[in-house]
């Protein structure tokens, strides 16, 4: 069996004996005592989702699918934009595989509850995802991804889900991820055992554990913010990047600035650093989606030994009141997001 393992230089090799996402899910389905595999099928469906956006996001250079959705490709069909698209392969697989029992999504106003088929109520799980994030990235070949959140339902089993059953919290999660659309395509996730990331072969469209328990280092130094906003954010954030910036001790640390939260996430996630979307006067309450980026993104940090805040608490302890919820972000090694907080605090 052709393997990908991660080696030291940090390139990715062919090598022996590497387990498959597939394998690895099985053997993690035998870790949880009296499971009924529903959340190993759940990841099993985002895994196929997965690679099928992954097709199209990679085809999106040479094919006329990127553009306004609405618009006609020079075939005269109609155009959708990468994003609608992604959004349907991920609704339409998990519908289809008939194993959740609602669904939100960051490109839909309202959830859905999945009740059509016989059975569908007695699932006990919902998904909240964002199908493709960064896709403002896609016409300049940027990296995107699709970050996705699973939670038990709360409502009883066998009724419609409700609204209750996506406002939780985000300490309730019980696993989430996200898939990068880079140079290599990866899959990270987490069910609450720590981090793993699988690398596609695109060859033979299979995922193959490339990374496996993932974790930040205590510091880092890199931090990621839109600079740009600069004036506009609040004075601990100013204090803060001031802090960075400064010449002392391991600093001045490296701004890096993807503007894909998947991709920046990613990077400092491997090689240590804080990623920022603080509120601003423009954006009174951040611009990042409480249910569909910052609770999962916060529960793959805390999994990987990081840390994820608002700037004055942790983010999973937010009780969400909308879907759409926006929440300021400081996200990342554990010292670099306590400092950040330290900032926040004399001005809070
Ligand atoms: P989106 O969900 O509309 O794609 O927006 C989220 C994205 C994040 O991926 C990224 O970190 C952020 O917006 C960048 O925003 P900005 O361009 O304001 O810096
Ligand atoms: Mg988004």
């Amino acid at each position: 069996m052709i393997n990908i393992c991660n080696c030291k230089n940090d390139t990715l090799i062919m090598k022996d004996r590497n387990k498959t996402l597939g394998e690895f899910i099985i053997e993690k389905q035998e870790e949880f005592k009296y499971s009924s595999g529903e959340l190993s099928r759940i990841i099993n469906a985002i895994r196929l989702a997965a690679k099928v956006v992954n097709y199209k996001v990679n085809k999106a250079g040479l094919v006329d699918i990127v553009g306004a959705a609405g618009e006609q490709n020079i075939q005269g069909e109609d155009q959708q934009k990468l994003d609608v698209y992604a959004n349907e392969v991920f609704i339409q697989t998990l519908i289809n595989r008939e194993i959740v029992c609602g669904i939100a999504s960051e490109e839909n106003d309202d959830f859905i509850a999945i009740h059509g088929k016989a059975g569908d109520d007695n699932n006990k799980y919902v998904v909240l995802m964002d199908p493709l994030d960064g896709s403002s990235n896609i016409d300049v070949n940027v990296s995107v991804g699709t970050i996705f959140s699973v939670y038990r339902r709360v409502t009883p089993m066998g009724t419609p889900v409700t609204l209750e059953d996506f406002l939780q919290p985000g300490d309730q999660q019980v696993a989430a991820g996200y898939v990068i659309y880079g140079t290599s395509t990866m899959l990270v996730y987490t069910t609450g055992h720590g981090v793993n990331g699988f690398t596609l072969n695109p060859a033979i469209g299979t995922f193959y554990l490339s990374h496996p328990n993932m974790k930040y280092s205590k510091d880092g130094k890199i931090y990621s913010v839109n600079e740009g906003n600069y004036i506009h954010f609040p004075q601990g954030v100013k204090d803060y990047i001031k802090y960075c910036q400064m010449e002392e001790g391991d600093r001045p640390y490296t701004s890096r600035y993807i503007g894909s939260l998947v991709s920046d996430f990613h990077r400092n996630m491997i090689k240590g650093g804080v990623y920022i979307y603080p509120t601003s006067s423009k954006a009174p309450n951040g611009k990042l989606r409480l249910l569909y980026e910052c609770n999962p993104m916060a529960f793959i940090a805390e999994q990987a030994g990081g840390k994820a805040s608002d700037g004055y608490g942790r983010i999973m302890e937010i009780q969400p009141t909308e879907l759409h919820q926006r929440v300021p972000f400081f996200c990342g090694s554990e010292n670099m997001v306590a400092k950040a907080e330290e900032f926040m605090a004399k001005y809070k």
